[in-house]
Formats: structure tokens, C-alpha cells, sequence
């Protein structure tokens, strides 16, 4: 296998709307971003993957791209911009954009001239169709409810978003659309960016012609991935994108690929992918219903472990997954996973621990290093995001009382993820000196990066530990490309794995409160990471405390 400058980097992702305010406009920006590039480089990140910053009306906070090419004033300039790419730099730090191609915003001028005439040069960057005896030119539903299509005002024609209708989906099947964004790609890696997160990406390729499917529902929709499910090719335009952009520059991407077909893994993160790695969704999709979130089910310690186990094995050493506990469109990790009531810091450095020991790249997400959980929302104005709006209001359709549906959506919003980050016990955590444009978590006073800095049995210290366990070179090489073999796969509430290369590992966690016996395949020599408790072991003989993690050397 050929080593790329990526294999054993340590990613995080900054939610900047969310990070640190300057300049106490209650919104993060980049002067936040730079001030706490120390704290970044003390907690050992390689790779900061930044949501999108281009200016945007922020209909769907900022993954709506009105302008890409330079950066919403909200979050700075274009100046400031070029001092966080080098800063990052002389702390051996890359920064990583998002690339958001699958649609810009309804403000984009693309849009704006396309709407102006619908029939000229502009009509073709995006899907427009005429309607026929009034209605739609097919029956899918969008990402955020009803249909994908729009009305172009004043015409009898609708553009297609698979998203929310600001978002309009840009026509990958048109040449100079696709020019157009190969050459911004290009302008931006040669500012320096390190790469790209890529947005949605497996939506770019859509079944045409277009037809109506089945409906799945009473409102005569069907899902969206339905129709991508009939889309076939997508792979012509992402290798054109490797060839002309990412290859050139030897740039990182990672790619948001939901619904890839099984077989085509390898075309995606191979030794010659579309991209350098995909996250596994795996486990965060796990018991989302195809009707929304709100009827999603449990995951278990044992679901939680096989989705793990499957998504390694289908991969191997075939290429790299980007492992992942959460994401700004996920609840946090640990009010997902570990049950309420039983969320300590042994529970969360576990979950994190296993995480970040698989094979792959392993992103952090901010806050997560210092165990941030789900918020309250006392009330759906606390809400910003369009999805949760969205999913509340199926709930009331759905006959479900105000209080239920409230209840319903706040396990599962992406809000939750997304509230301001916890610096410090005063005022909004540290986050703004104004009014946060979020809610701030109430639990600020506990959880805070301030706090926990000066603790050695804190969650931050432990990330710290498990990421110089990654860098250093007694471990590295096993770490980064050693195999993944599973271990008492049928023991009950226990996740243990090895990790095999010139030396052997074994990680072992106890997904549960109760302590738990355990008979290992083989004589542990030591113990390098111990997420708390004394370790109590004979031979192989282990008898694990409730959600005792380590790892061990073999
Ligand atoms: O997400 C794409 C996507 O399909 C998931 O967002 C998921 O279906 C959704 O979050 C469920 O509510 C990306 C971004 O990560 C997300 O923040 C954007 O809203 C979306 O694209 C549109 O750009
Ligand atoms: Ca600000």
C-alpha cells in the first residue's frame, strides 16, 4: 500500500456558527477558530474540517452557498481566512473545507439568472422542468418533507432540491457546471486548504429520466433515495473530480456517502478511490426509519457493536474508513449510545476510546473531547434547525400532542449537537461576551474544556492520551495500518477487538454499568490505556468493571 500524508492523522470538526465568538456578535467566526488553535494543537488534532463558511443566507446554516469564493462576513474575511490556513500550517495543522456541490443557494446568481430565463445558458445548471395539468414533474420527498420540486414564479416550471427548496440542486449532467466547480475546488486547494469534507455528494447523480415511484406514504411521495436507488453512474463524475482536482493537488477528502451500493467500496476509498476515506454511518443510521427520526428505535450495545464490526470487515485493509460517535447532524454521541442516567465519564471515555481505536481516520467533533451531551429545549422556539422544524411539525400531523413531538425531535435534533461550546463555567460558557445564537448547553457549569484541562482524569485528558497513542512510533504502525479482528463478538455488552501489525493490541470495553467477566484469547503484557478503574486481572482472566475500557499490549 502506498503511505499518504493522511494515513495517521487526527481529524476535527469545527462547527464555527458554534466554536468561539470574537467579537460578541453571538456568532463563532474564524478569529475564534484561530485563538484556539493552541488548544487544538494541545489536544493533539492534525486535521480541522470546517463547516461551510461561504457566504450564505444560512437557510440551512450555511450549507446553502450564495457565493463560493469568498467568506460570509458573519465568520470573518478572506484575510482571516488565509491567516487560519497558515497559522494551522506552522502548527503542522491542515485545514479542510466543505464542499457543498451537490446544490448552492436559491441567492446564488446561478439560480437567480436561471429563474430570469429559465430556457438560457443558466436554465441548464439546474433541474427545471415544466408542470403538467398543474402538477409536479415527479413524487419525491425531500431530505426536510414535502416535494422536491418548486415553483419558478411567475412560469409554469419547478426546479428540483433534494433538500430544502433555498437549496436548489445544481445539474452535474451539464459540462460547464461541472467546469465551474472543478475550478473553484482548484482555487481553493491552491489558497493551501489541506482538502475537502464532500457534502451529499451521492445525490448529485439522479435516475433519468425522471419518473414517479411508488408512494411510501399518505402524502403520495415517495423517499428521495428511492430515486437514487435507480441512479446509476455517479462514479463517472467523482473519478473526473479525483482527476482534475484532488489528485493533482494530493489533497485529503473525505466523503458524506450514504447508500452506496456494497460492491462499490472499493471505487470510493480504494488505493485509487473517488476519495481518500468515507465516513461510516453504520451506527448513526441504525434505527432511522425511512419515515423520519422521530420513530427511530434504540440502539443497543450489541447493535452498536455489529454495525462497527460490519463496516470493518466490508472495508479490511481495502482502504479507510473516517470513524465517527457523532457529527453537527447527529445528537451527540453520548446521549445516543449510552443510556440515560448512566452517561459518566467512564461511559463516555469508553465509547470514545473504541471509537477512536478501530481502523481508519478518527474525527473528534467539538465539544466531544470534553464529553458534551444533548441539550433541553423547554420549547420549539429554542429550535433553529430545518430538519427538527420539519420533524416536529410531521409529529402534530402525525396526531402526536405539542409536548410529545417536542419531546420526540429533541432526542434526535441536530440543534443538540450544535449548541455553543463549553470553554469555561462563566457566563455562556466562554462562548460569546453577547447573546449566543443558540441556547447554551444548561450543564455548562460541569462540562468545560477550562475544567477539565487542569484534571488528569478528565475526558479531554483522555483523548489527549489516546491521540499520542496514535502518534507515537512504538504504536503507530499497528494503529494506523494494522488489521481488525474481533474479539468475543458473542460476549454479551463486551466490544473487544484486535488491532494486528508489528505489534498486537487488544481494546477491550464493558458497554455497560455492571462489571463483567471475561476470559481472554491470550496473556495481556500491559496496560496502555485505562479509562479509569483498577484494572483487575489474572492471566486471561479479566474481570472488567462496568464501563471499563483499555487497551492492552499483547
Ligand atoms: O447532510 C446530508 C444528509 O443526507 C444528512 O444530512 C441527513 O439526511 C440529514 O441531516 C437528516 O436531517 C449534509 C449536511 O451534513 C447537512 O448538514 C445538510 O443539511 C445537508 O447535507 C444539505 O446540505
Ligand atoms: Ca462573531
Amino acid at each position: 500500500m502506498i503511505k499518504k500524508w493522511w494515513h495517521d492523522k487526527t481529524a476535527y470538526q469545527i462547527y464555527p456558527k458554534s466554536f468561539l465568538d470574537s467579537n460578541g456578535d453571538g456568532i463563532g467566526d474564524l478569529r475564534g477558530i484561530i485563538r484556539k488553535l493552541d488548544y487544538l494543537k494541545d489536544l493533539g488534532v492534525d486535521i480541522l474540517w470546517l463547516s461551510p463558511i461561504y457566504v450564505s443566507p444560512f437557510a440551512d446554516q450555511g450549507y446553502d452557498i450564495a457565493d463560493y469564493y469568498n467568506i460570509d462576513p458573519r465568520f470573518g474575511t478572506m484575510e482571516d481566512m488565509e491567516e487560519l490556513i497558515k497559522k494551522a500550517k506552522e502548527r503542522e495543522m491542515d485545514i479542510v473545507m466543505d464542499l457543498v456541490v451537490n446544490h448552492c443557494s436559491d441567492e446564488h446568481k446561478w439560480f437567480q439568472l436561471a429563474c430570469a430565463d429559465p430556457e438560457g445558458e443558466y436554465g441548464k445548471y439546474f433541474y427545471i422542468r415544466e408542470k403538467k395539468d398543474g402538477k409536479s414533474p415527479t413524487n419525491w420527498r425531500s431530505y426536510f418533507g414535502n416535494s422536491v420540486w418548486s415553483d419558478i414564479p411567475g412560469t409554469n416550471k419547478q426546479y428540483l432540491h433534494s433538500f430544502h427548496k433555498k437549496q436548489p440542486d445544481l445539474n452535474w449532467e451539464n459540462p460547464a457546471v461541472r467546469e465551474e466547480i472543478y475550478k473553484n475546488i482548484n482555487w481553493w486547494l491552491d489558497k493551501g486548504l489541506g482538502g475537502f469534507r464532500i457534502d451529499a455528494i451521492i445525490n448529485i447523480k439522479k435516475a433519468l429520466p425522471f419518473e414517479s415511484y411508488q408512494p411510501d406514504r399518505e402524502d403520495g411521495l415517495c423517499s428521495i433515495q428511492e430515486m437514487l436507488s435507480h441512479a446509476n453512474g455517479v462514479g463517472e463524475f467523482l473519478s473526473e473530480m479525483r482527476d482534475r482536482c484532488f489528485k493533482p493537488h494530493d489533497a485529503f477528502t473525505v466523503g458524506e456517502v450514504f447508500d452506496e451500493k456494497p460492491e462499490e467500496l472499493e471505487d470510493f476509498i480504494g488505493e485509487n478511490g473517488y476519495f481518500s476515506s468515507k465516513f461510516d454511518f453504520n451506527e448513526t443510521v441504525f434505527g432511522k426509519s425511512e419515515l423520519g427520526w422521530y420513530d427511530a428505535r434504540e440502539i443497543t450495545p450489541e447493535d452498536y457493536k455489529h454495525c462497527c464490526f460490519d463496516a470493518q470487515r466490508h472495508v479490511g485493509t481495502s482502504g479507510f474508513l473516517s470513524n465517527i460517535i457523532e457529527n453537527h447532524d447527529e445528537p451527540r454521541g453520548v446521549s445516543h449510545y449510552i443510556p440515560a442516567g448512566e452517561c459518566t465519564m467512564e461511559a463516555k471515555k469508553m465509547l470514545g476510546g473504541l471509537n477512536f481505536m478501530l481502523r481508519g481516520i478518527p474525527f473528534l467533533y467539538q465539544g466531544q473531547e470534553i464529553g458534551m451531551e444533548n441539550t433541553v429545549f423547554s420549547s420549539i422556539d429554542e429550535v433553529d434547525d430545518i430538519a427538527t422544524l420539519d420533524q416536529y411539525k410531521t409529529a402534530l400531523e402525525a396526531g402526536y400532542t405539542p409536548e410529545e413531538a417536542l419531546g420526540i425531535v429533541s432526542r434526535y435534533s441536530r440543534d443538540n449537537a450544535r449548541t455553543p461550546m463549553q470553554w469555561e463555567a462563566t457566563a455562556n460558557a466562554g462562548f460569546t461576551e453577547g447573546t449566543p445564537w443558540l441556547k447554551v448547553n444548561p450543564n455548562y457549569k460541569d462540562i468545560n474544556v477550562a475544567d477539565q484541562i487542569s484534571r488528569d482524569d478528565s475526558v479531554f485528558m483522555f483523548y489527549k492520551r489516546l491521540i499520542q497513542l496514535r502518534k507515537d512510533p512504538r504504536w503507530k504502525e499497528t494503529i494506523v495500518y494494522g488489521t481488525l479482528e474481533p474479539v468475543l463478538e458473542g460476549e454479551k455488552n463486551i466490544m473487544a477487538y484486535y488491532r494486528k501489525g508489528p505489534k498486537t493490541l487488544l481494546i477491550i470495553g464493558n458497554f455497560q454499568k455492571d462489571a463483567q467477566e471475561a476470559i481472554l484469547p491470550c496473556v495481556p503484557k500491559s496496560v496502555l490505556i485505562n479509562n479509569g478503574p483498577e484494572v483487575c486481572l489474572d492471566q486471561n482472566k479479566i474481570t472488567l468493571k462496568g464501563w471499563q475500557f483499555l487497551v492492552l499490549e499483547i
